[in-house]
């Protein structure tokens, strides 16, 4: 995939899980998931995510061949009718080799290839991959979660994964990490990496933020519902490029992209 470093990029969640929870339900059958992509490109997506498992706190586990069933027939077309890059957000590795083989470039995952097989099938599969961090599983993350320095942690954490990619052959170019906002932390924990992001950027690969709609918004906002956290989740997400994030992975396009296009304009990056 080619990336400027500079311009950020919008990476456009397309869930097609029946139970994500801020769009699940919403794209379960393909054409749905084909027009959503479509309109999301139309409104500024670089990069669509396809994913068939939620990993909301206290989701349950997917089987890889409902998950294979949900996202290959999603990728395969997008990859057909779009230039854009899809990214597959998968922990399992027949899933990642599947979703590549139908067009995906990216391997987006929230357990870092910690799976059985996942770091030899991503580094055989030579595409990019993205590297989150998460504090235990979806289903007890968000249980009293605790850190002695968060932000120390997670980059502990980061070197360690690099260091395992590099290993197994994966190029450093081709990966990027994801502090994983939401995943076993609390509200000061996911503050402080929003407010300390440019921390990250000591390793000298791309960044990517995942603010979108999440609790941390809505708890932020006094409890708000998910429909109501659309420009909270903008703010944030501006928050994060201007600390340093080079992806944002969002639910609202057009609002994060309308946001990105006056905070660059500003920055006499020009228009466009
Ligand atoms: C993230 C993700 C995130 C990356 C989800 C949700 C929950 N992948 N997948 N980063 N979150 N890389 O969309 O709120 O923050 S699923």
């Amino acid at each position: 995939m080619t990336m400027q470093p500079s311009k950020p990029l919008i990476m456009a969640v397309l869930n097609v899980t029946p139970d994500s929870f801020s769009d699940g339900g919403q794209h379960v059958n393909l054409d749905d998931a084909v027009a959503g992509a479509k309109r999301m490109v139309d409104q500024g997506a670089d990069i669509i995510d396809v994913g068939g498992e939620s990993t909301r706190p206290g989701a349950c586990a997917v089987s890889e061949a409902d998950e294979i069933n949900r996202v290959i027939p999603v990728i395969q077309t997008l990859s057909a009718e779009l230039t854009t890059p899809i990214s597959i957000d998968t922990s399992k590795p027949q899933v990642m080799k599947q979703a590549v083989a139908a067009g995906a470039s990216l391997i987006n995952d929230v357990n870092a290839l910690q799976a059985d097989g996942a770091l030899e099938m991503a580094a055989s599969l030579g595409v990019d991959v993205c590297l989150m961090h998460m504090k235990g599983s979806p289903r007890t993350m968000q249980k009293n979660p605790t850190y002695n320095n968060v932000i120390e942690e997670i980059k502990q954490f980061f070197q360690q994964r690099i260091d395992a990619c590099l290993s197994a052959g994966i190029a450093k170019e081709n990966i990027i990490l994801d502090p994983g906002f939401g995943f076993g932390k609390t509200l000061e924990h996911n503050l402080e990496i929003l407010r300390c992001f440019d921390e990250f950027k000591c390793f000298g690969v791309r960044l990517l933020a995942g603010l979108s709609r999440k609790s941390m918004i809505g708890a932020i906002l006094n409890n708000r519902e998910v429909k109501g956290r659309v420009v909270g989740s903008v703010t944030g997400a501006i928050i994060a490029v201007q600390n340093g994030a080079n992806i944002v992975r969002v639910h609202d396009v057009l609002e994060t992209k309308d946001a990105l296009l006056v905070m660059q304009a500003a920055m006499g990056e020009g228009i466009g």
